[in-house]
């Protein structure tokens, strides 16, 4: 039992979503995940969006990373930012301020109404799966199920150089992710049921290009969920780094916090270093890492590191879904001949 609600077993959820599954952080998945959903068609998509990043803001539960891709889906996002809701005001945030309470987490008015209801849904017993589907509705997603990777509190702590422990929001929106970074303690938990229902019956997941620490690790460090993951028939996995282009916005603000994370596991933010965080972390998981066509250098390494090299344009959307559509299309159909099957027994 868990909070009173009964525990729901992968063969009990209702089988919602598409057979490519995409595991994803915010940023990542609001670049990628409208245009792989339109470029596997209706109904072959399913994003599942880590939820270490969740707050507990006032009392409400604040879930940045399933938001971030709702809003992007709903076409509302504000992309110059890279959370919220475009032209939303901060009204309440000021507000706040003024009456002395913590405001370096700044949530949009219009963002707010979406906690509060997430919140009521909640209160009345939904599952955050449940919640996050019924958010999606009202916001007029009509697009891939996005589903949290888990329905329980699994906030990822992490360990500061000078020995204090704090919340990823605190570190990183509160400190500006400068602090480097001694240790990370992703929180624990069950996978969704939902979760591991997609991933039963997926034919490929991909890792999206989001922070293989703190957004694809923390997924994958959920209970069942790696395991799960390995039975899929094929995963990709996408860089989130581009060497050769320098990134501006928010995406600089991700960039340091990716830099500090792989830093605590020894790991470059290149490429190369980002497959062989993912290599030495989940052996033979990945069976294709894409990597930016201008960042042929990184080729080599990314060899060295066991994974095989597929080049794209990463950041151009539909040119990267595109070419992932044409991999997983490929894949499919190769491991159709073959009959291969990671999940079953060998003969
Ligand atoms: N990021 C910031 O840099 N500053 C903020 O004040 C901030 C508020 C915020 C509110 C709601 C929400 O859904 C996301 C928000 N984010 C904010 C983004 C978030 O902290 C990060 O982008 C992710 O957690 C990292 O993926």
């Amino acid at each position: 039992m868990v909070a009173g609600r009964a525990v729901r077993y992968v063969a009990d959820v209702p089988v919602t979503g598409g057979r490519t599954v995409l595991l994803t952080g915010g940023l990542g998945g609001a670049h990628l995940a409208p245009a792989l959903a339109r470029a596997l068609g209706p109904g072959n998509l399913t994003v599942v969006a880590n939820v270490g990043d969740d707050l507990d803001w006032h009392g409400l539960r604040i879930c940045p990373d399933v938001d971030t891709v709702l809003y992007a889906l709903g076409g509302q996002l504000d992309r110059e930012r890279g959370w919220g809701i475009a032209g939303d005001t901060f009204t309440v945030r000021a507000a706040l301020a003024g009456l002395g309470g913590p405001s370096a987490f700044g949530v949009g008015d219009r963002d707010l109404a979406t906690h509060l209801v997430r919140a009521e849904l909640l209160r009345t017993g939904r599952t955050l799966t449940e919640a996050t589907a019924e958010v999606a509705r009202r916001l007029g997603v009509d697009g891939p199920a996005v589903l949290p990777a888990s329905d329980e509190p699994c906030p990822t702590r992490l360990e500061l150089a000078d020995g204090r422990w704090v919340g990823f929001q605190e570190w990183y929106v509160g400190a500006g992710a400068e602090p480097p970074v001694r240790s990370v303690a992703p929180g624990s938990g069950p996978a969704a049921p939902a979760v591991l229902a997609a991933l039963a019956r997926a034919d490929a997941v991909v890792l999206g290009p989001s922070n293989p620490v703190s957004s694809i690790g923390t997924v994958l460090a959920l209970d069942g969920l790696a395991e799960a993951v390995a039975r899929v028939p094929t995963v990709v996995a996408v860089s989130p780094v581009v060497l050769a282009s320098p990134p501006p916005g928010p995406v600089a603000h991700h960039a340091l916090a990716r830099r500090r994370l792989l830093a605590v596991t020894g790991d470059e933010d290149t490429p190369a270093g980002v497959a062989r965080h993912y290599a030495r972390r989940h052996p033979g998981l990945v069976d294709a890492y894409l990597v930016d066509e201008r960042d042929g250098g990184e080729v080599p390494g990314v060899v060295r590191a066991g994974l095989c090299p597929e080049p794209a344009r990463l950041l151009d959307p539909g040119a990267l879904a595109g070419a992932l559509a044409g991999l997983l299309g490929a894949r499919a159909a190769a491991a159709g001949a073959r009959g291969r099957d990671r999940g079953a027994p060998a003969a």
